[in-house]
């Protein structure tokens, strides 16, 4: 039952991508005909294409480091691997989206009419976050023996954190955005707590030299995660409504997040899995060299 449950979740996040697609035409034609300076376009141009680098980069080391591991580890490589691999074709896409979105007239950049698509970001969300929270409780789960009912409650309140976060990306109104940010931080909290309180509990079981690996994981999460909602509210706090400071700022701060949450997190888990795939080695030589060194 359960099972059939969880198998069921899938239908989710494909309402919540076709839902934020068909709100994403419907909102985000109001958008204001903003002008940038040359720099701020050019910031968030460049950001985008290094951005769309990192991910791929990313994909080929957790493919190609992926054998250095111990079987065990390797789905939690592969599960990386998708996660950037995703990313890296949503950001050809927002990439795409804001070269459309504005052209050069004289001096500045303006805007052409064809509004920039936050759908690519969010459907990316709704596919990559439930992946990245699946290989946060992985790496738990062979730590302690956490619940697989945990994720569960995490996919779904990564759902809700990213489908009520959209109407305030896509609104223009100082209130509208805030209204829909403050439901959006509700889930966001309580995923944040959960996986401190675990990564806290999982700690005390690791060798030494994994739980400094792993100290460092929960501050990499905690860090890129805490990025995304101050990235939100920089809009507002850059001035009133949306300004062309305010659009640069969000791009910057989700782009900047997305590698850290992305590529940087897939990178610990990594160095996380050899250190343990190290130990569990050294462990079962020395099981096999027991009996011989007794003969
Ligand atoms: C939103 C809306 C405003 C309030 C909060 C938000 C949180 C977003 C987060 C996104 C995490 C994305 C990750 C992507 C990696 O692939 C939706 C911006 C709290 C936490 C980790």
């Amino acid at each position: 039952m359960l099972s059939r449950l969880r198998g069921a979740l899938w239908v989710v996040p494909l309402l919540a991508l076709l839902s934020s697609m068909a709100l994403a035409q419907s909102a985000s034609v109001e958008a204001p005909r903003l002008t940038l300076s040359y720099g701020q376009y050019g910031l968030v141009y460049q950001l985008f294409s290094i951005t769309i680098a990192a991910m791929g980069a990313g994909f080929l080391f957790f493919v190609l480091a992926q054998p250095n591991l111990g079987a065990k580890y390797r789905p939690a490589m592969l599960v990386s691997a998708l996660v950037v691999a995703i990313a890296c074709y949503h950001y050809f896409r927002i990439f795409n989206s804001w070269n459309e979105s504005y052209a050069l007239s004289g001096e500045v950049y303006k805007a052409t009419g064809v509004p920039f698509n936050d759908a690519y970001r969010y459907a990316d969300w709704i596919l990559t976050v439930p992946l990245l929270l699946v290989e946060a409780v992985a790496v738990l789960a062979l730590a302690s023996n956490v619940s697989s009912s945990m994720i569960g409650r995490l996919v779904i309140a990564a759902f809700v954190m990213i489908a009520t976060g959209y109407p305030g990306e896509v609104s223009n109104d100082t209130g509208t955005r805030l209204l829909w940010g403050t439901i959006s931080t509700i889930p966001f909290i309580y995923i944040v707590y959960t996986l401190f309180v675990e990564l806290g509990k999982s700690l005390e079981r690791q060798p030494a030299r994994v739980q400094v690996l792993m100290r460092n994981l929960r501050l990499l999460l905690f860090a890129s995660w805490g990025f995304y909602p101050i990235a939100y509210l920089l809009p507002i706090l850059l001035g009133n409504g949306l300004s062309a400071n305010g659009v640069v700022a969000v791009q910057v701060g989700y782009s900047l997040a997305d590698i850290i949450a992305k590529v940087g997190f897939g990178t610990l888990i990594y160095f996380i899995a050899l250190e343990k795939t190290a130990v569990e080695r050294a462990e079962t030589g020395r099981l096999e060299t027991t009996p011989l060194a007794s003969d």
